[in-house]
């Protein structure tokens, strides 16, 4: 019965291993539903980042699956009758251990700064080398996206400001710079296509950046438990071709000079 047990144990990293396999064979059975489809410029470095760690902790996983089933199987108490012997255990072994894991977790400290760095830390900039401004302003709020693009200035806080709720359209084959916050509780503005992640904290303003380039319709949503509507907060990013983005903005502009007009001719 014992050795039954570790051939149990055992089917939990062969499926888990199985898994991994089936995920990262390009074309295969899970192939669409490990990461979406990577529409951002700049995406490919964090899906390095993320395979690399994958494929580090998947031989660990193996390892000490394996390592498990062996002491089980082994030390099965049927099969070994002996009484049980105490060691005081191995400095050496407990070195090795100790020091293992710490230079791997410093190994990757420093070989992810330039996904960092390229992610959080360097804007893009104009052609006079000057950083980029803001296309729009996204708010979260429970429980929906408030977005506030710069209008015909190009100038986000100014009159001419265009507000539209949950439909976030950008440009193709251009530097997106959108500035992040939020009016109530702690969101995380997510855009799964474009490997973009970050929290949103009351009173801080911050911003993300990124280039698609691939037209089409994808997710925005938030990854962060934001209260009791939290799975309902989600939107959708437009990936325009740069005229359709023009269009698209000027007659949001428009809807919005109508509806004032037509509120002020009210009172
Ligand atoms: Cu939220």
């Amino acid at each position: 019965m014992g050795r039954l047990w570790s051939l149990l144990f055992l089917t939990v990293p062969i499926l888990g291993v199985a898994i991994f396999v089936l995920a990262v064979i390009p074309g295969g059975v899970f192939d669409d539903h490990w990461l979406p489809v990577n529409i951002n410029e700049h995406g490919q470095i964090i899906d390095d980042l993320f395979m690399f760690i994958l494929y580090l902790t998947g031989v660990i996983f193996i390892g000490t699956g394996i390592l498990l089933f062996w002491f089980l199987w082994k030390y099965d108490t049927e099969t070994r009758t002996e009484p049980v012997k105490y060691t005081h255990g191995s400095h050496t072994i407990e070195i090795i251990w100790s020091i293992l894991p710490a230079a791997t977790l410093l190994f990757i400290a420093i070989y992810q700064m330039d996904a960092w760095a390229s992610h959080k830390m360097v804007p893009p900039v104009d052609d006079h080398g000057d950083p980029k401004p803001a296309l729009l302003e996204v708010t979260g709020r429970q429980f929906e996206w408030r977005l506030r693009y710069a209008g015909r200035d190009g100038e986000l806080y100014t009159k001419d400001d265009v507000f539209t709720v949950n439909d976030l359209h950008v440009p193709v084959n251009e530097q997106v710079v959108i500035v992040v916050k939020s009016q109530d509780v702690l969101h995380s503005f997510f855009l799964p296509n474009m490997r973009i992640k970050q929290d949103l904290i009351p009173g801080m303003k911050q911003k993300v950046w990124f280039q698609a380039n691939q037209i089409g319709q994808y997710d925005l949503v938030c990854a962060e438990l934001c209260g009791w509507g939290h799975y309902k907060m989600r939107g959708r990013l437009w990936v325009d071709s740069a005229d359709d983005f023009a269009k698209w903005l000027e007659q949001a502009e428009q809807e919005q000079n109508s509806t004032e007009i037509a509120s002020a001719s009210q009172e």
